[in-house]
């Protein structure tokens, strides 16, 4: 799991609690992700096969394509899931990361948070295409879209995604839509 800064609720899912958060946001020792070292919300979580991500927006992407890439060679039934904004999208990583996965047929699931906007850049000044999943036809892989304000919807999909990236032996590229209700941070 590669999660991304927005993803508080994927680590309460993960099981680190509301107090580890808050010690993460106060810089303190017991900080589960780094003892209050990192920026909050960089999460690490061994015991969950967190992987810590750095502050390069998108270069996750291409660490778990690597991670399901070791997986495949391993002969592990293994799933990869990576989450990013839709501002990662227009990065070369991003292409560079689906391509190699779907190449060689690896289990990681690209998931992406489209909020509307990058900082300041609203989607339609960054990308020709309406939806993020329109990208993955470039790369011949399979695309879902849900309502990323729907919690149920978003545990569905992903599921699914999950189980059906084992039975095909293939990635996939989920969009979940969003909206950003505040400020970048
Ligand atoms: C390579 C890189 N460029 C720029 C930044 C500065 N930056 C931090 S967050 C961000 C916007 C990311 O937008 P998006 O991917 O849509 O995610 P969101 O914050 O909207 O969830 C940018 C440009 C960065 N961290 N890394
Ligand atoms: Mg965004």
């Amino acid at each position: 799991m590669l999660p991304y800064y927005r993803d508080v609720g994927v680590m309460l899912v993960l099981g680190v609690t509301p107090f580890e958060v808050l010690l993460g946001l106060l810089a303190k020792a017991g900080d589960p992700s780094s003892g209050g070292r990192q920026m909050s919300c960089h999460w690490s979580y061994p015991a969950a096969r967190v992987v810590m991500r750095s502050s390069v927006i998108v270069a996750n992407l291409p660490h778990a394509a690597d991670i399901a890439y070791a997986s495949k060679l391993r002969g592990l039934a293994e799933v990869t899931i990576a989450y990013f904004g839709e501002g990662a999208t227009s990065e070369g990583d991003f292409h560079e990361a689906l391509n190699f996965a779907s190449i060689h047929r690896l289990l990681v699931i690209f998931f992406c948070e489209n909020n509307g906007y990058a900082i300041s850049e609203s989607t339609e000044k960054q990308m020709a295409v309406r939806h993020v999943a329109e990208r993955a036809r470039g790369y011949g892989m399979r695309h879902a879209t849900v309502d990323g304000n729907d919690v149920l919807a978003v545990y569905e999909e992903t599921r699914w995604s999950v189980e059906e990236a084992r039975r095909r032996g293939a990635p996939k590229l989920i969009e979940a839509s969003t909206y950003r209700l505040g400020p970048h941070t």
